[in-house]
């Protein structure tokens, strides 16, 4: 699993590793934009109750570059450039994901108790979507 050397790297997917502060009364990490996370943030979304058989993402972004934290439990994340499939299973909530540039992306594999977080570089738009594993394909081939 590659670790984010660089936490101004912006294209690629790796591990960011984020700071905790912990005292006697339990522990917290405090995340922000263009420190550990590489990009503005405009969105930040949750998902949750997703059963084990469950496979969801399946498409690729144009531009969106997003991190993505279990806050709790336990989920997979499959990443590919087209080339090369990468699995990482976050099980800790001081790991973020950084995916970004033309990648597609699967979760699956969640505990029961996952609260996947996703903190997104821009707004939800529908048009920046590749849903068709062919297209992301070919656009991989012409990049
Ligand atoms: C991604 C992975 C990691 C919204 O209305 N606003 C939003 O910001 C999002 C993310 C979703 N939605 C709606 C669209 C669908 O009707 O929520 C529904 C479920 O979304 P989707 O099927 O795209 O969810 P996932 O879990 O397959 O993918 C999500 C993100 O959409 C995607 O950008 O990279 O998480």
């Amino acid at each position: 699993m590659k670790k984010c050397m660089v936490i101004g790297e912006i294209m690629g997917t790796c591990l960011i590793s984020f700071d905790v502060h912990e005292d006697s009364r339990g522990s917290l990490i405090a995340v922000e934009q263009f420190k550990e996370i590489p990009f503005e943030i405009k969105r930040v979304y949750y998902m949750w109750g997703t059963d084990k058989g469950i496979v969801r993402g399946k498409h690729a972004h144009k531009d969106l570059q997003q991190v993505l934290i279990c806050l709790n439990g336990s989920c997979k994340v499959s990443t590919s450039d087209g080339k090369t499939k990468t699995e990482y299973n976050l099980k800790n909530p001081k790991d973020g994901l950084l995916i970004s540039g033309l990648v597609w992306r699967e979760m699956y594999d969640f505990s029961q108790d996952a609260v996947l977080m996703v903190i997104a570089s821009d707004h939800y738009n529908e048009d920046d979507y590749i849903r068709d594993y062919e297209t992301f394909l070919e656009l991989v081939r012409n990049s």
